[in-house]
This record gives C-alpha cells, structure tokens and sequence, in this order.
C-alpha cells in the first residue's frame, strides 16, 4: 500500500474473485498504475487452483473507463451526490406516505456482494416495511431455492466441488458447463482424463459444447426433465435399489414412487433404449452427482424438476457423501450470498422465514426494526406488472437490466417508461434499463469495490478494489446506507464499509444457527477490520464448533421433522403450447465468452471476435422447409414480440427448436433482444420464469441489402437490422434492411458521421453492391461492404484494419497467398477456425493436445477446449470467404 489504500504497482499482486460465474474463481491481481489490470488464477484458492476460463482471463480488457457513468445524473443533467440521494429519499418517502410501503420497490441482483445485498434487505423488510425486494435470481435460482426448501426444509447446497472430481457418474442436466462454468467443467475433464473410468452423462434437448466430455447425451423435449427422473425414481423402485436406512429419514417414499411409477416416459421422446441405459448407469453406480442449471430451474415446472432429481438422491441415500449428491451450480458471482442474505420477496435474511413469527420476531429485534412485512412481496415477473399498473410508484434498479433479461421485455421497458420515479446503480449510462431512469447512480466496479461473494459450493471469497474509485463513483453498499441514512434511520444503516456489515451480517446468523437452520458463519461475527482484510477462502457453515463440509449425509434434515421430504409430482409440459401460428419451440441461453447484456464483456475485443453476431440455431430440415439459407437472416416472431437473427443452420438442435443466446440488446443488435419474444410464464411455486420454452415461428427475413462495416469510431446503424461488435481497433457490425437507401454514398457517409473527405468507392449498381472505405491521413477510419446476398469478405481480417493504414482495404480480403484465419475460436492467443483446420489437416492433427502444441490454441484457459475438439471431428473445409 502506498497511502492511497491502494496497492502499489511494483508490490504484490492483490488476491481476489473473478467477476462472473458462480465458480467463483480467485484471481492475483496487479494493476499497472496507469488504470490497466493484469489479472491471473489464484494457484491457492480452493475454487479454481489457478485456473480461469476465457472470459476470467480477459478481465482486464473490461476495466477502462470507456462508456463508465462518473457522477450522478438526474432527468438528464449531472447533479451532485447530495441532490441525487436527497432527490432518492423524497421520491421514496412521498409514495410511502401517499400510498404505503408496498408501492415502493427494489430490484437487485445475485452480481451485488454480500455486504451491499445485505443492506438492502434490511432496508425494505426491516425499516421501509414491504417485502417488496426481489432480483434477477428469480431469473436464475429460484426453483433450486423452492425445491430445496421443499426437500430439505432450508436452501442447503449439500455438496462440494470435490463431490464433481470424487464422482463416478457425473450427470450434467440443463447445464452447459463447457460455457457457462468453464473451471468446473475444467476439474471434471481433468479428472476424467486421471480416470478413466468416470462418465459424464449430458441431458440436454440440444447438443452443446458440453457433449464434447459425454459417455452420453440424452437430448430430451424441452420441459420433460420431471418425466425423466419421474422414471429414474420408478426404475430405482423397480430394480430394489433404494437405501432402506436412509429411508428412515426421509418422508414421502411411496407416494412419491406411486406418482412416478405413474408418469409417461414418452413426454421425453427419448429413444427407450436409451433410457434404459441411462437409468442403469445412473442406479449401477453408487457415487452419482446430478448436476443442474438453468434447464432445470427456467421452467413453469422447474421446482419439481429440481425435486424430481433430488427425490432420487433421497432414495438412494446418495447425498452429502464423497462423489455423491444433486448440485445446483449457481450462475452470478453471489447467487449464494443473495440467498443468505434474504435477497428475494419470499425469503428473510439468513435463511430464515419471513413467514415464520419467530424468526421475524428476532430479526427485528436484532435491526431493531422499525416495520416489518408478515408476508412474501412481488417476485420480479408480478413486481413489473405492477409497476406497468402505476402500483408501483418509485423503483430503486441495483446492478442488473431488466430491460433486457426479463421475459416479456418489451412490457417491462413500457412499465419502466411509465413509472413515476425509477433509479438505476450501474457502472454504465449505455444500457436499455439505464435510459428509462430518471436517476442514475455511478457504481464503483469490479476490481474497484471490496466486499464477500459466496459460489456454488458455499465457499466465501473476498473481492478487493485495487483500482480507484472513477470520478464520483461510489460503492453500492454506501449508496444504500447513505439512503437509509436519509431516510431517517441514521443508527441502523451508520456503516462505514464493508467489513462492519459483515460482522452485522454473520452475528445474525448465529441468531438463524440458534434456529437449527443451517447458515450460520457466527465464528466470523468478531473479525476485525485487519482480519476481513486478510481473509482466505471459507466455506460456511463457520461457527466455534463445526467449519465447512458436506451437508445431510448423516440423514439430518432442517424440517420440523428432521426429515427430509421425497414429493410426489407429476410431469406438466411447458406452459405455452406450439400451434400452427407458433409452431417452434424457442430455448434460450448462453455462448462462452459474453456474460448476460454485455456490458462489460462486450468491451473485450479478444471476448467479442469468438461470436460476433446474434443468432438462431434452426435445425437443417426446418431450415431447407422454410427456405432459410445458411447465413441468412431469420424474422422470429412470437405472440409477445419480434425479432432478427442471423440464421446458424445445424443439426445440434432438435426439429421444431430454435435457441437463440441471451445476450444482445438494445446497445448492441436491438433485433436480437430475445426477451422480448419470451413468455412471462412463471413458475406456481418458484415464480420463476419460462425463459427456455415459449413459442415461435420462423420465416426468412426478406433483406433488400446485407452490409457489413468495419470503423475506428463507434458508429450505430438505423435499419431493421444491426449487430455491432468491439474489435482491437474499433468497431464492427453487420448490417440490413428492406428498404434500399436512395444514395449509397449519403448512406455512408451518415453512418459513419463523417466528411467525403479521402473516400474510395467500388459502386456496381446493376449487381447491387457498393464498397467505400474513407481514409483520414493514411489511416482507414471506415469502411462499408454492400451486397444484395449475406457480404462475403474477410471479416476478421477486415476488422483488424480500421485505424490502421490499409490503403487496400475495399478487396475486403488478403491476397491469395494470405489465408484468412477465420473467426476466432481461441481467444487467449487469437488462433482463428480456418488457421487451425488447415493445420489439423497439414499436419495430420489428432488431438486437442497437437493443435495446442502446433499453434497454442487452447493452451492458456481452455475455454475453446471442447470447440477444438469438435474441429477435430469435422472434415477440412474452410470457413467460406466468400
Ligand atoms: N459464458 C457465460 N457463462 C455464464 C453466464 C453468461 O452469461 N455467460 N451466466 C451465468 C449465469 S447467471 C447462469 S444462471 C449460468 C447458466 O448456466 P447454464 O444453465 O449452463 O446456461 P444456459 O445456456 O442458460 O442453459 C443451459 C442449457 O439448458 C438447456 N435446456 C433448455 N431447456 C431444457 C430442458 O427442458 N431440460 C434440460 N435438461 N435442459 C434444457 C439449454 O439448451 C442450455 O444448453 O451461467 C453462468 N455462466
Ligand atoms: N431469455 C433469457 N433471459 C434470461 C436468461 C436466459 O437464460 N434466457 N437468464 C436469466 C438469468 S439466469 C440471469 S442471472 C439474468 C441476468 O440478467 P441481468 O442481471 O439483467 O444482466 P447483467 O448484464 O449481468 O446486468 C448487470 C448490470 O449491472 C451493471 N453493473 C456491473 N457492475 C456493477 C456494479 O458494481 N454495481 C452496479 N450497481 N451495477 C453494475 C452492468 O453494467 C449491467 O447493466 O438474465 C435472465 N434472463
Ligand atoms: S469459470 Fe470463468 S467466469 Fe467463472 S469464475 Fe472462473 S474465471 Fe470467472
Ligand atoms: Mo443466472
């Protein structure tokens, strides 16, 4: 440290915690001084041992001030904190003070540490009196909290990341774990490869990257997970393989195996033969980890998913042991702290109930609170109806863009637009959900921010700021104490950082822990400020007697009764039915190197050249049906929106499905902001949302032109379709429309908001195609590709230009002797598609390992691991350059 609390350049490197998945990984991470971050695994810490994945590695290209909101800003002008909390407090107190408590609300999310998570909940239940808090994990994690409380009676994740290497049956269902938790699928490969043995079972209606590792993939009809395992627990009643001892600590055996001896396998139109051979692996072998994610919980049934894999631990007895148990991995940073903290409308803090009389009593005598909500408030899906009815009159956004990720988005955005007040936290002004807001507040970013996270497996891990606090930005934590403070509740909200909420925090949680329940990291209540600093890794629970470990493997339940629950269920398909109208079946979901809106990973060009443009996978035989060409443009249409997408033709989706990423918004492809088409189908039990089943239909979209455009400077296209992109040099994007511009030129020149200046033209008006590319002092600022088909230029290469000198920059290719190295697969060391498979096919390349040793590909993080092995399968044939 050098004085001004940060570290110094030429010191130690800073131990931390990635920004993105539930993994939570540590990272060592050292600043240059000059705003840059080095960023690398932590070789100690218990999550990662040093590994990262794509998007981990390349932390430090997000961390520039490009785009980042610096001070307050209300209604449009810059304001000062002092203004902007005050403006807050009256918004807040005024509509509590005409209309109650629940016309007020907060929207958080599983990306706050705890501390700032924390904060919050005591705000509304403890002092503004509404349960009216709730946040994206009910996008995310609310069926696995609703399913374990139902089977366990508390939100308990028995197991450990060791359970995933210990295992000799890894069953990974609704989980692409190769892109959405790359380490952890890392630590299962590896230990795969130690031994052999191990096998990996994917179930998964498509055929993602994660098959790559898989004895076996059951691409299963979407929504028909409770009909599978419904059968699993019917074969292992069949076959006599339950654990009659363990059975004595669980209730609700026979009605549960009656129900699903009852249910229709058929609802899975999976081959029977292929069941049978996944019920066997699954009952033959004893250690068994069932894996599960957002195909599970994304669902109208996705808490009888949940309880449907977990009725099969339960019978066996195969949980909370070595190698053994079901495992919810949870997607944001701290999903988990989130839980503890009480973060949605239906839980209170520390996992304690907030229907329970008891456990409200003692929560508010502990706040000493103020007010307090006897019941469960709006979770998200009803929290925005209620805001588009005007019952919600100011809303206080935190750390996550609705606008963007809710189903039914375009309603959302409408509610936000027409609500009285809305405040949004964010570290950018540059998202759909910030440019509804009448006030904005900056945030302090990762890396700029201290407080706790906790992963997938109960592991608590500081994140450290070692990076300045930007312009006016401060932390969420103190924005948050700063309005109870205003708010009138001066001792109760009188923190001055991070450290002394977390005492608050783990003190009562030995309040919960003197309740039975199982969060309880009371050992930690007196950590002093040196010792928060300096903490390592800690997997909770944490009090005097008992630190970390497995969960229920001694048959000890949280219910009332001791015991756990096995629940009777009964298969439902999802809630929207396909018809004639709407005949396809449309999933959602992630790609490997973009985390959610984008709005930090976008910034990376190294994460943006793997998947530059939104897309629609449609399998072949729909798409040679319809008359939807490859690389074509695709008009999705559903009974909630509309939208555009590049056509990705393949046969790893099933007939009748589509699946588009969730990723592109209004900033970045506005056609492609696929929440707009979802259903706010929710969950009876969860309230969690459909976001992987609603309805659709295709058609070809009728493009008068395709372009493509390449500029040093950050430009936005004005046509029904664009896809913009980061490139090391600038931006990119792809581009159409059906109406034809009256002037190409004006055209280009509007685009790209420039002057005729130096400009080049190639113009052949009977083909229909235009090239112009505009230099300034040598150095191309600007190019554009017009065609009456899907352009074909070289378009890694091209994007590689702008802001360079490249006077010959209208080919749109290299000469015949340059290879195009084609879009990126490893992102670590740039290594393109058609660079690696000439090399497979020169050098007669067989495995992952000789691609690495050949060309470095997939030697650094590994992300692209399981593409270069796809690669290896495929015959050469080079990526069409034109
Ligand atoms: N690269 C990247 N990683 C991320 C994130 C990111 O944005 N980008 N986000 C993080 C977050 S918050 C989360 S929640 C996790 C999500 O991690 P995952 O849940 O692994 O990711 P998804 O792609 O949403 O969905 C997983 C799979 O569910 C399948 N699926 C759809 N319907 C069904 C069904 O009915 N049954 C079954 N069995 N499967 C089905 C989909 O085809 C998809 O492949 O990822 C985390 N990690
Ligand atoms: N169709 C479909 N929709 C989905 C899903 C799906 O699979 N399919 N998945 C759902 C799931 S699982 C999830 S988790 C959600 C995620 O959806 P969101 O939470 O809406 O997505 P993010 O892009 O992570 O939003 C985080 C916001 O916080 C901002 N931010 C970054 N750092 C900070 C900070 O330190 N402080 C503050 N105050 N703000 C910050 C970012 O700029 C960004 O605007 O999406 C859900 N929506
Ligand atoms: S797996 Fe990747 S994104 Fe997830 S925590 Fe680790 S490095 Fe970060
Ligand atoms: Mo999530």
């Amino acid at each position: 440290m050098d004085g001004t609390g940060l570290p110094d350049p030429a010191g130690d490197e800073i131990r931390s915690t990635c920004a993105y998945c539930g993994v939570g990984c540590g990272v060592l991470l050292r600043p240059d001084g000059t705003g840059g971050l080095a960023v690398r695994g932590d070789p100690d810490h218990p999550a990662n041992f040093g590994r990262l994945c794509s998007k981990g590695t390349n932390l430090g290209e997000t961390v520039d001030l490009d785009d980042r909101l610096l001070h307050p800003v209300l209604n449009g002008e810059q304001v000062g904190w002092d203004t902007a909390m005050e403006t807050l407090a009256t918004k807040f107190r005024d509509a509590i003070a005409a209309h109650g408590p629940d016309s007020v609300a907060f929207y958080v999310s599983g990306q706050l540490l705890t501390e700032d998570y924390y904060l919050a909940n005591k705000l509304m239940k403890g002092f503004i009196g509404s349960a009216n808090i709730d946040t994206n994990s009910r996008l995310c994690m609310a069926s696995t909290v609703a399913g374990h409380k139902r089977a366990f009676g508390t939100d308990t994740v028995p197991g450990t990341y060791e359970d995933l290497e210990e295992a000799d049956l890894v069953v990974l269902t609704g989980s692409n774990l190769a892109w959405c938790h790359p380490v952890l699928y890392q630590r299962i490969a590896a230990a795969k490869q130690a031994r052999p043995k191990m096998r990996i079972i994917v179930i998964d209606p498509r055929r993602t990257a994660t098959c790559d590792l898989a004895d076996m993939h059951l691409p299963l009809k979407p929504g028909s997970d409770v009909a599978l395992f419904n059968g699993l627990l019917a074969a292992i009643g069949e076959t006599g393989t339950c654990d009659g001892a363990f059975l004595d600590n669980v209730d609700g055996y026979d009605e549960a195996l009656a129900q699903a001896q009852a249910s229709d396998l058929g609802l899975t139109g999976l081959d029977p033969a292929l069941l049978h051979e996944f019920f066997h692996a699954w009952i033959s072998t004893e250690k068994v980890v069932t894996v599960f994610s957002q195909g599970v919980n994304q669902s109208s049934s996705g808490s009888d998913k949940v309880n449907a894999i977990i009725n099969c631990h339960l019978a066996t007895g195969r949980i909370g042991k070595p190698g053994m148990g079901p495992f919810s991995v949870t997607g944001q940073p701290n999903a988990m702290g989130g839980r503890e903290v009480g973060g949605l409308a239906n839980t209170l803090a520390c996992h304690m109930d907030i229907t329970n009389p008891d456990h409200r009593q003692a929560v508010r005598q502990f706040w000493d609170a103020e007010a307090m909500p006897q019941d469960h408030g709006l979770k998200a899906v009803e929290m925005f109806q209620a805001v588009g009815r005007g019952e919600i009159k100011a809303i206080w956004i935190i750390h996550t863009n609705p606008a963007v990720s809710m189903p039914d988005a375009d309603a959302v955005k409408a509610a936000l637009a027409g609500c009285e007040f809305v405040a949004v936290s964010d570290v950018t002004a540059q998202t759909d959900t910030a440019r509804l807001a009448h006030l904005l507040l900056p945030a302090t970013a990762w890396a700029e921010k201290s407080g706790t996270v906790t992963n997938s497996d109960r592991t608590i891990s500081r994140q450290r700021a070692v990076l300045p606090e930007p312009g006016e930005a401060r932390p969420d934590w103190w924005a948050l104490a700063e309005f109870g403070r205003r708010m009138g509740w001066a001792q109760a909200f009188d923190f001055t950082g991070p450290a002394e909420i977390f005492r608050e925090h783990a003190a009562l949680s030995g309040i919960a822990g003197g309740f039975g329940l199982d969060f309880d990291i009371s050992g930690m209540q007196d950590l002093s400020d040196a010792a928060y600093d300096q903490m390592t890794p800690v997997r909770w629970p944490m009090t005097g007697a008992r630190q970390g470990g497995r969960f229920f493997g001694d048959g000890r339940f949280f219910t009332a009764s001791g015991k756990a629950n096995m629940l009777a269920l009964t298969p439902r398909t999802p809630v929207a039915r396909t018809e004639p109208r709407y005949p396809f079946r449309l999933n959602t979901g992630r790609i490997r190197d973009q985390w959610h809106t984008m709005t930090r990973t976008g910034k990376s060009p190294r994460l943006s050249s793997h998947l530059a443009e939104p897309f629609l996978e449609i399998h072949p035989e729909d798409a040679a049906r319809l008359g939807i060409s490859a690389a074509g443009l695709v008009q999705v249409t559903s009974p909630h929106g509309r939208g555009i997408l590049r056509a990705l033709i393949t046969d790893r989706v099933r007939p009748g499905d589509i699946f588009a990423p969730m990723h592109w918004t209004g900033e970045t492809a506005p056609s492609a902001r696929i929440d707009s088409l979802v259903a706010p189908v929710t969950d009876p039990v969860s309230g969690q949302p459909e976001s992987k089943a609603s309805v659709a239909a295709i058609a070809p979209y009728d493009a008068a032109f395709h372009a493509f455009a390449v500029a040093a400077d950050r430009f936005t296209p004005a046509t029904e379709y664009w896809a913009r992109a980061r490139t090391a040099t600038g931006w990119r994007a792809e581009i159409a429309g059906s109406t034809l511009p009256a002037d190409w030129t004006a055209y280009a020149l509007d685009l790209f908001q420039t002057e005729p200046g130096s400009m080049q033209i190639v113009s052949d008006p009977k083909r229909g195609t235009f090239r112009a590319a505009f230099h300034d002092g040598g150095r191309l600022t600007a190019a554009l590709f017009v065609a009456p088909t899907p352009v074909a230029v070289m378009r890694d290469y091209l994007s590689g230009l702008a802001g360079t000198a490249a006077p010959m920059a209208l080919a749109g290719r290299l000469g015949a002797d340059q290879p195009d190295p084609g879009p990126t697969i490893c992102s670590c060391f740039g290594v393109g598609v058609n660079t690696i498979l000439s090399a497979i096919e020169a050098q007669a390349l067989i495995s992952v390992e000789a691609i690495g040793a050949a060309l470095q590909a997939g030697t650094n993080c590994g992300s692209c691991r399981p593409e270069l092995a796809q690669l290896l399968t495929r015959t050469p044939t080079r990526e069409a350059a034109e």
